[in-house]
């Protein structure tokens, strides 16, 4: 209670907003360092403070080098036009963000062709499913350059890929003279969940996009790390993208505190994504998805019996003050990050309570 009254005095923030860890705002170490930021050009790669976040990023990541973007979307697309040429073909998990919400950008702006591979439940994909569709050497084919891998896996329920698994599709693909690119948009809370370091995560693949606007709280921005000779190209997608930004320092110095501050209270986030389901759980008509949460992601479904959808449903936890997710007409996805506390959670279990009963 005590948490949520000192947190809602720094925000604006009206309602619960579980709907996503990307409606986190700007703490107020964040907006102190963001007015205090020395600044440069960084198109110039004069931003002293830009430069900083991308040394600190490259060294959690365990690469050469570092590469501000404005968002995860672009730095999945500068990576993975960094990796292919036009009508090359990368390996993507049919429910990976990079295929799925990321407005086709890889086909559409840098003509490279998608391979959707099934994910499986826990959000991996099959090495016998990669090992199939790599394409034979032959004019009819598209070549086989790249694959992706997303962890923690969002459509999948926020479930985490181990080291292990991470390596043996990086030695598989490495092999087969594949490159990897990880999208590790939330990669901390994965490092969290499984208690490695996420340069372990990370250590594998030849390419890591994590975002530093989401559970880490920072208003914009992510990173794109790999070798130095990677970086510089995807510096000129990044530019060709219109991705080139000036005085960028002003957001890499939230970056800087997100990273600081923010990673190692991800674990609280986890905690109570796990009390929350708890909670929903045992509300009538709902139905918690096997597995969830990994993270701090909680996928609830709608029982058969229910007949309202997920949209009829959200209207009304909003008169109670709750905004939730969905990713169908049955089923919710509810995203805990530094805003929502102890309070907020009962609130939320509460709500649903109130709105589902007969
Ligand atoms: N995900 C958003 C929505 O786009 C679905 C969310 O609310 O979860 N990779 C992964 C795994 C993501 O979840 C997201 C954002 C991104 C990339 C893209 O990041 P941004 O929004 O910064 O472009």
């Amino acid at each position: 209670m005590v948490a949520r009254q000192r947190k809602t005095e720094e925000t604006d923030m009206k309602f619960i907003d579980l709907r996503s860890d990307t409606i986190t705002q700007p703490t107020p170490a964040m907006r102190e360092a963001m007015a205090k930021a020395p600044v440069g050009d960084d198109v110039y790669g004069e931003d002293p403070t830009v430069n900083r976040l991308q040394e600190m990023a490259a060294e959690r990541m365990g690469k050469e080098a570092g590469l501000f973007v404005a968002s995860g979307t672009l730095g999945n697309l500068a990576a993975i036009l960094s990796h292919c040429q036009r009508g090359d073909e990368v390996m993507v998990g049919n429910k990976a963000h990079t295929f799925l919400f990321e407005a086709g950008g890889i086909s559409a702006l840098g003509s490279v062709h998608s391979c959707q591979l099934p994910n499986q439940p826990d959000g991996s994909l099959a090495l016998e499913d990669i090992r199939a569709a790599i394409r034979p050497d032959d004019p009819h084919d598209p070549i086989s350059r790249l694959v992706c891998l997303e962890n923690t896996h969002n459509r999948c329920g926020g479930t985490c890929q181990s080291v292990v698994y991470t390596r043996k599709v990086a030695a598989f693909a490495h092999e087969r003279g594949l490159k990897v690119h990880l999208d590790g948009a939330r990669i901390f809370n994965a490092a969290a969940a499984l208690g490695v370091p996420a340069k372990a995560l990370a250590e594998p693949v030849d390419s890591v996009t994590f975002c530093l606007s989401k559970g880490l709280c920072a208003p914009v921005g992510s990173v794109l790390c790999g070798t130095k000779e990677f970086i510089a190209r995807a510096r000129r997608i990044r530019k060709m993208a219109g991705g080139g930004m000036r005085q960028a320092g002003i957001l890499a110095a939230a970056g800087i505190v997100a990273l600081e501050t923010m990673v190692d209270r991800l674990g609280e986030d986890h905690a109570r994504a796990r009390r929350l389901a708890e909670g929903l759980r045992n509300v009538p008509g709902l139905s918690l998805e096997s597995g969830t949460p990994a993270t701090n992601m909680v996928f609830v479904s709608l029982l058969p019996e229910m007949k309202s959808d997920t949209g009829a449903i959200r209207e009304a936890l909003k008169a109670h003050g709750v905004l939730v997710g969905a990713s169908s007409e049955r089923r919710f996805r509810l995203v805990t990050h530094y805003w929502i506390d102890d309070s907020a959670v009962n609130q939320t279990i509460q709500a649903f309570g109130t709105v589902l009963s007969p």
